[in-house]
């Protein structure tokens, strides 16, 4: 067992090292090639491909092989809009409004944004696309009397932070961000075009304006097989330290 593990480690390494080589949408040889290149069993070889698949470096079309994916997008924890981000990397953002209504904000929800349980509450959700695919579906929460007017239009064809600063004079300063990984229910494999429970994260934001009032609470789901998450480490000194993650006794991370 031990052996074939080593071996599988060691295949799949040397697949990588050959999707490196070829290009996004190429095939790559067949599983019985691969075990005569690299004297291996097509039953590792079968193993480490079904890894390589599973982490998003490949893809498996019945009938016709297996190709090389497009790489994952190294997303930074940091205070980004979507748009911003994806213009950033070179691909082209939009979005489709599929719901917005406004409701009372209820207990929880007013919790988050630090207004009434009766406060009127803008609940939006949108599909989020780069260049034509789909990679997040967010549901945005926003108290209403700071966003008067806005519309789902206006969220499709407009950056919502670039409407908070250019339409709404509001700055987003800071915030807290959780990140969970999940898998994809059946109303979010159909809008994000994946299969049902396909891996994915669920980030939570809340976001602050520069004078503090509460902006935004966003509940996001990515596409686990496009996206990676990046995060520069820095030394904490001991007195000027914040801690990012700390886990409390029901699990919940704050
Ligand atoms: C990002 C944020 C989301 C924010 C949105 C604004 C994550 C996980 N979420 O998707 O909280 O509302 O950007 O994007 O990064 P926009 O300015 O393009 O509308």
């Amino acid at each position: 067992m031990a052996v074939r593990v080593t071996k599988q480690v060691e295949t799949r390494d040397k697949v990588l090292e050959l999707i490196e080589r070829l290009t996004i949408g190429q095939a790559i040889p067949s599983e019985r090639q691969l075990s005569v290149d690299f004297g291996v069993s097509r039953l590792t070889v079968r193993a480490a491909l079904d890894e390589l698949v599973r982490e998003g470096h490949l893809i498996r079309r019945r009938g016709s092989g297996t190709f090389v994916s497009e790489p994952k997008i190294a997303q930074e924890l940091t205070m980004t809009s979507f748009t911003e981000d994806m213009r950033r990397r070179g691909m082209r953002p939009t979005s489709r409004t599929v719901d917005l209504r406004i409701v009372p904000a209820g207990a929880r929800l007013g919790r988050f944004l630090n207004v009434s349980p009766s406060e009127p509450t803008l609940v939006a959700k949108r599909l989020r696309l780069a260049d034509g695919e789909t990679m997040a579906i967010e549901t945005l929460h926003v108290p209403s009397a700071l966003v008067p007017g806005l519309t789902g239009k206006d969220l499709e064809s407009q950056s919502f932070y670039e409407l908070l600063r250019d339409r709404y004079a509001i700055t987003i300063a800071g915030g807290v961000q959780q990140i969970e990984p999940t898998v994809t229910n059946e109303e979010e494999s159909e809008a994000l075009g994946v299969p049902l429970h396909s891996p994915a994260f669920l980030f939570e934001r809340t976001s602050r304006a520069s004078d503090g009032k509460t902006v935004e609470f966003v509940r996001s789901i990515y596409r686990g097989d496009r996206y990676v998450l990046v995060s520069e480490l820095t030394p904490q000194t001991p007195r000027t330290g914040i801690p990012v993650l700390t886990v409390r006794d029901d699990g919940r991370v704050h």
